[in-house]
């Protein structure tokens, strides 16, 4: 049986033992009395940079986020602003009670330059309202960047009374980076949680202390398969998450042409007159333009070659592929959205028949243009 002390790893929240250096928590007896304490998985990222994904039961997400509801809180919920409506909890209302939710778009550093923040703004908030979701504020932020923290420090303080502070969301979303940022430029703490660029990083609760003895707490993000983020290899990860400002790549099409991203997801302009398309993705992921009457012998003979990531060994890891038809209508603007893969803005005004391809059970769909 697995030794449980009772203290937790400062970075990650895991209950550290001694006993088992392939559970999450695991830390060398000497290390032990360290302070702060930080278990080995921790010390691996930190140094490193590398780490074994422990990925969050889905019902202890739940149950956790159950919690909330039953208490005097004020919640943080982050999301990803490049994949905005896969790492949206849109059951998160149902959890925390009567509890005000402030919104946190993080991540608007990838936006390119010389953005609309308030029309950007707008947009969220109507999408929000879309899906259901009840919340006093909105804030856009970029934790790793450090942009609109002023104002998120001012709404906490105007919302947060004498309550403690949850910050939820999906894996990867920046929930850690957000908090380091709060310690490291408005407090005089000397902590530091672990972040990484992979998902699943935070394992458990993690109290940091507020001056009036209340708790901003990190939470380990719930992990949703719909995010092509979380069914692809780590090892692929790399092409898939952007790192640096978007470069957007326009492309005007023909009815009859397809575009491949890696051999993630293919994207088929199937009816409708000549328009331009431009293409939201990490700028490592490579676009392959073709006929669309020939996509199909393309991906047979070159997926995992010309046509990667996934590699070749590393195709079969993902689940089939599905067919999405989308319908763009006459008039607006519209991005095809493909969670994790980030987005496709429809710039015509003619309408189109977009046919999307992308591994079962990925998020695909249509909505306002976000830009
Ligand atoms: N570009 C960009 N990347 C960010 C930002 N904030 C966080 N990240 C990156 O996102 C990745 C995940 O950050 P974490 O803070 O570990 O995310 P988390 O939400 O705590 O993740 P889990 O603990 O796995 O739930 C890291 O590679 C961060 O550097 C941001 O504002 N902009
Ligand atoms: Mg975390």
């Amino acid at each position: 049986m697995t030794e449980q002390l009772t203290k937790h790893c400062a970075g990650c929240g895991a209950a550290l033992q001694t006993t088992n250096a392939e559970q999450a928590g695991y830390i060398p007896e000497k290390a032990l009395e360290r302070e702060p304490a930080i278990c080995q998985r921790c010390f691996r990222i930190k140094n490193y940079n590398e780490a074994q994904s422990i990925a969050m039961d889905h019902d202890d997400f739940l149950r956790m986020l159950g919690r909330i509801g039953d208490e005097d809180a004020l919640v943080i919920h982050i999301v990803d602003l490049f994949d905005f409506e896969g790492s949206m909890i849109s059951s998160l209302q149902r959890f925390v009670g009567n509890n005000p939710v402030l919104l946190v778009v993080n991540k608007v550093d990838l936006l390119p330059k010389g953005m609309n923040w308030n029309r950007i703004r707008n947009w969220v908030q109507h999408q929000a309202k879309e899906i259901g979701i009840k919340i006093v504020d909105v804030l856009l932020v970029s934790a790793k960047r450090d942009f609109g923290f002023d104002r998120l420090v001012e709404a906490v303080g105007e919302w947060r009374g004498d309550r403690d502070v949850y910050v939820v969301g999906a894996t990867n979303v920046g929930k850690s980076t957000l908090i380091n940022r709060l310690i490291r430029d408005y407090s005089d703490l000397d902590r530091e949680l672990t972040t990484s660029r992979y998902p699943g990083t935070t394992l458990d609760l993690v109290n940091i202390p507020l001056d009036d003895g209340r708790n901003i707490i990190d939470t380990p993000g719930i992990v949703y398969t719909h995010r092509l983020t979380e069914l692809v290899d780590r090892k692929d990860l790399g092409a898939l998450l952007p790192d640096k400002t978007l470069k957007p790549a326009v492309f005007q099409l023909n009815e009859g042409q397809t575009l491949f991203f890696g051999a993630m997801a293919r994207f088929d302009f199937a009816e409708g007159e000549r328009q331009s398309f431009t293409c939201y993705l990490s700028n490592a992921l490579k676009i392959h333009r073709t006929k669309l009457e020939r996509a199909d012998e393309l991906y047979e003979n070159h997926a995992g070659e010309l046509l990667a990531p996934p590699t070749k060994e590393r195709l079969a890891e993902l689940p089939a592929w599905t067919k999405h038809q989308l319908r763009v209508p006459r008039g607006g603007e519209m991005d095809v959205f493909i969670s994790g893969l980030g987005w496709i803005t429809c710039n015509g005004t003619s309408g189109a028949l977009i046919n999307v391809h992308a591994p079962k059970g990925v998020k695909v769909l249509l909505r306002p243009t976000m830009i």
